[in-house]
């Protein structure tokens, strides 16, 4: 047995598996569009599950659509070390973020076993379900009920633009791997380790491969629905209208300017904007509208989000307005013993590291809640990502799947020097 799993990390193989990933969901831009319970999602299911099958792992699904690949252990009653990501994308997302982390997951389970590795806890891969929230809002549905931080029952009535709902694409999805065993839904996990795109510049500045992820910030979202009057273009007075567009333009001016602060921390996004009926001749009887807020500080986001209904009532008169919150994740910060052990994997493979906090969230943030958890990142080209031009170098990808072989040798293996 040798026990530098990392060394068996094949650069070549993590780079085409990530070309053949792209494939599913490819866009003529060169990026992909495989958001959640898609046809092109389950097709990357497939894939996944084959490869893993390929190298001996057994995979089954929970009845939230979280999908689990297995490394058996020596204990094979032991909580398992968990690690992946999730395989949905944005509608003009790139060919790395969320794939590649179940992809240096992959990596690292093959790297085991050509090393002949049979660790003492079991290792699972996981694929979480629907992490953007592009199709269904909020995102991260998969993780939050696995981690009990959501119901199923929550996230079964969500539909998406075309009114199909979350529950009828997880009947769809059983149907379709109907081979598949079900796993219970939320079980002991001994620790979770997740590799991901930084999605920022910093590592690609600071010339380096490896970030240890220090934390995430808090992000809240919002679903704001303004509702006024249909009219006609051409005889409604300005006087009588009430335009569900002009009102909520102006809740979402007041909105930035209120939230504008000059060290540039808020993140304040309206990502989605539906007005109805989307006719040239016809004032805007309806207009729903997106808020994704962010904040390092939890107390800052706590102030600014709290303020978010009052100011949208107050600007968008003489409309109505109802403000729905859909998520509220504070920040946190991943445990210093769980970021000791992947900066010493990184030191035991001679690749340099540097802390750096997420600015974007992830799935580990519910795994955090339940276990001891931490994160890897790898540079992504001028930091874009969300962006079907999102790029990155298979060495930095290979050099990040080096480092997360090494930490799930440390928290798998009986023998291993450290105990999380
Ligand atoms: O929005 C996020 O932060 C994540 O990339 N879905
Ligand atoms: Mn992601
Ligand atoms: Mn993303």
């Amino acid at each position: 047995m040798d026990t530098n799993a990392a060394a068996f990390v094949n650069a070549n193989r993590l780079w085409e598996r990530h070309m053949e990933m792209a494939r599913h969901g490819a866009t003529r831009a060169g990026g992909v569009n495989r958001q959640a319970l898609s046809n092109e999602d389950f097709a990357a299911r497939r894939a996944l599950i084959d490869w893993g099958a390929s190298i001996g792992l057994t995979a089954c699904h929970d009845a939230a659509g979280n999908l689990f690949l297995r490394l058996a252990g020596t204990d094979a009653g032991a909580a398992p070390v968990m690690t992946g990501s999730h395989m949905d994308s944005q509608p003009t997302g790139g060919k790395f973020d969320g794939i590649y982390g179940v992809l240096a997951g992959l990596e690292a389970l093959q790297a085991f076993r050509e090393a002949g590795i049979v660790p003492q806890r079991p290792i699972e891969l996981v694929a979480w379900m629907n992490e953007e929230g592009s199709r269904f809002a909020p995102g991260m549905m998969g993780s939050s009920v696995f981690a009990g931080a959501a119901t199923l029952e929550s996230i079964v009535p969500v539909t998406d633009a075309q009114g199909t709902s979350v529950g009828q694409e997880l009947r769809r999805l059983q149907v379709a791997f109907g081979d598949l065993p079900i796993c219970p839904l939320g079980r002991a996990v001994h620790a979770y380790v997740e590799a991901h795109i930084e999605q920022g510049p910093v590592l690609e500045r600071e010339g380096l491969s490896v970030g240890v992820v220090s934390g995430i910030q808090g992000k809240r979202t919002f679903a704001v629905t303004v509702t006024g009057e249909e009219s006609h273009a051409g005889t409604s007075r300005r006087a009588e209208r009430r335009d569900a567009l002009l009102c909520a333009i102006a809740s979402i001016q007041a909105m930035a300017a209120e939230f504008h602060d000059p060290e540039d921390l808020v993140r304040f996004t309206v990502g989605r904007f539906d007005v109805t009926p989307n006719a040239p001749s016809v004032v805007p009887g309806s207009v729903r509208f997106s808020i994704d807020l962010r904040h390092p500080d939890s107390s800052v986001l706590i102030r600014l989000g709290d303020e978010v209904e009052a100011i949208c009532r107050q600007h968008a008169l003489p409309c109505a307005v109802q403000v729905l919150e859909l998520s509220t994740a504070m920040s946190l910060e991943f445990p210093r013993r769980v970021r000791d052990i992947i900066r010493q994997a990184a030191n035991e493979q001679a690749i340099a590291t540097l802390d750096i906090p997420s600015a974007a969230g992830h799935d580990a943030r519910y795994l955090h809640a339940v276990c001891p958890s931490g994160m890897i990142f790898v540079p992504c080209k001028d930091g874009i990502s969300h962006n079907e031009a999102e790029s990155a170098t298979a060495q930095d990808l290979a050099d990040g799947a080096r480092v997360l072989t090494a930490t799930l040798v440390r928290l798998a293996c009986a023998d291993a020097p450290h105990r999380v």
